[in-house]
């Protein structure tokens, strides 16, 4: 591991000049602040905390900052807008914080090639919105949307809702312009569609959690914005007749939806008393909401029926169509609010990310009521069921003593059954400091090996976000 060097108040002076000075901060509760994101403070063994915040305005601002810091030999952990759920954006080593607030503009939308160019501090529903104003629709949408950078959603690949239909955020990202550790200024991509010059560098780029090269630009694909939207409110009796309908949608229906989201019944209820609202049969064993779009109302209403009769046969207890801007906000409040829910009312708890072939996702829901019962803990299960993609949660009481022991089992015994089921550890949220810890039981030396050796060739003296993915 590099022997990083400290930030001096000569280091502070050297980065007021790169910037200016009202783009440094030595400020200690900024500090603070800048230095976490959505993982709670109760599960790191200790307080990490940047030296400095630095707010670059310019790629050439980013890339002489980096230059500097690669010479001086200065841990840099770019940050988005800190929702992530990794601890990926956490100074693990302190040194330099680089924050990309200023960096917030929207280059070009080019409505000819079909793509917007923007910086990485763009929030992400705002690239939403200026699509939308040109009848097109930036498919990314990861629930904390509202809120979360592009810069970020990229780093991480993020998902969301809209996977089975538009893909990951990598799916629409056609080209970046990046800065290396050593400052060197490159793109990879561009606006076309098509590229198989030398080796697929953007992807590379995607979900490498900032651990690379800083990502100062980013072209993302737009495709049209469909006319109608439906929604379906499903619940079911039992959450596995829930689970075992997901897949018959594609399969059976022969329809692909936008979005195919699971809500257990822990999680309704734990969502409605945060909301102060409910949803009708908040008894069910599980709700399914099931979005599919169209340009024709005849067309999207018989695939709604047809989807709706098949949900019916399946063991549905009703079926309700969200045709309405308000029900769909409510419903998509409750499903969006979940996260925030959860740690509103609990500080116990572990938050997973699981990724499994869709097929296998009841046997997951299956196996972790076993494992709960093992560790006498509760769970409140959903998310992405027609991606293959569920946030399990894990729940202790308040009072419960032996809390990180109980809660480190069950993710043991968890991560043992997703790996038989060809599962994966994290779908969306990504590595960072909080999984790194359980990567070798999903990746092989092989593969270990060679993110290591691709790290050596970006970054040799290890600057960039250190101690984050496998090191
Ligand atoms: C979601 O789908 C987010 O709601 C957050 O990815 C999931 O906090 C979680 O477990
Ligand atoms: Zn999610």
């Amino acid at each position: 591991m590099t022997a990083f060097m400290p930030v001096t108040d000569k280091v502070i002076e050297d980065l007021c000049a790169i910037v200016g000075p009202h783009n440094v901060s030595v400020d200690e509760e900024k500090r603070l602040a800048y230095s976490r994101d959505e993982v709670g403070v109760q599960f790191w063994d200790r307080q990490y905390c940047a030296d400095v915040v630095v707010f670059p305005e310019s790629t050439e601002h980013v890339s002489r900052i980096m230059a500097y810091a690669n010479d001086k030999v200065i841990p840099v952990t770019p940050r988005g807008a800190g929702t992530g759920l990794s601890g990926g954006a956490v100074p693990a080593f302190g040194g330099i914080i680089m924050s990309f607030e200023k960096m917030n503009r929207i280059l070009e939308l080019d409505l000819e090639n079909l793509t917007v160019t923007v910086e990485p501090g763009v929030v992400t529903s705002e690239i939403q919105s200026v699509a939308m104003k040109h009848s097109l629709q930036y498919a990314g949408d990861p629930c904390s949307g509202d809120a979360s950078f592009i810069g970020g959603n990229v780093a991480e690949n993020a998902g969301g809702n809209k996977v089975i239909k538009y893909g990951t955020t990598g799916a629409n990202v056609l080209g970046l312009e990046v800065v290396l550790p050593s400052g060197e200024i490159t793109w990879f991509g561009g606006k076309r569609r098509k590229d198989v010059t030398g080796l697929d560098l953007v992807h590379l780029m995607v979900g490498s959690e900032g651990t690379l090269g800083v990502v100062t630009k980013i072209i993302l694909k737009l495709v049209p914005l469909q006319e109608r939207i439906v929604d379906l409110l499903v619940p079911f009796e039992k959450v596995e007749d829930a689970i075992s309908f997901v897949p018959k949608v594609i399969t059976e229906a022969k329809i692909v939806p936008v979005a195919l989201e699971f809500m257990d019944r822990r999680a309704l209820k734990i969502v409605s008393r945060y909301l102060g609202s409910s949803l009708p049969f908040d008894d069910a064993g599980a709700h399914l909401i099931i979005q599919l779009e169209g340009n024709d109302p005849e067309v999207l209403a018989d695939e709604y029926e047809k989807v709706g009769d098949m949900c019916l046969e399946s063991g549905a207890l009703e079926v309700f169509v969200a045709d309405n801007r308000n029900f769909r906000e409510k419903l998509w409040k409750a499903r969006k609010g979940i996260a925030e829910a959860v740690m509103a009312f609990y500080t116990k708890y572990a938050k997973e990310d699981i990724s499994v072939p869709i097929k296998e996702v009841p046997a997951l829901i299956k196996a972790v009521d076993e494992v709960c019962r093992k560790w006498d803990l509760e769970a409140a299960n959903y998310g992405h069921a027609g991606d293959g993609n569920v946030h399990i949660n894990l729940l202790a009481g308040e009072d419960r003593v032996d809390w990180h022991e109980a809660i480190e089992g069950a993710r043991i015994d968890l991560y043992e059954v997703t790996k038989k089921l060809g599962g994966t550890l994290s779908g969306e949220h990504g590595i960072g400091l909080k999984r790194k810890k359980y990567i070798g039981m999903f990746l092989d030396e092989a593969q270990i090996r060679l993110i290591k050796g691709i790290k050596q060739v970006f970054d040799p003296k290890g600057i960039l976000n250190p101690g984050k993915l496998v090191e």
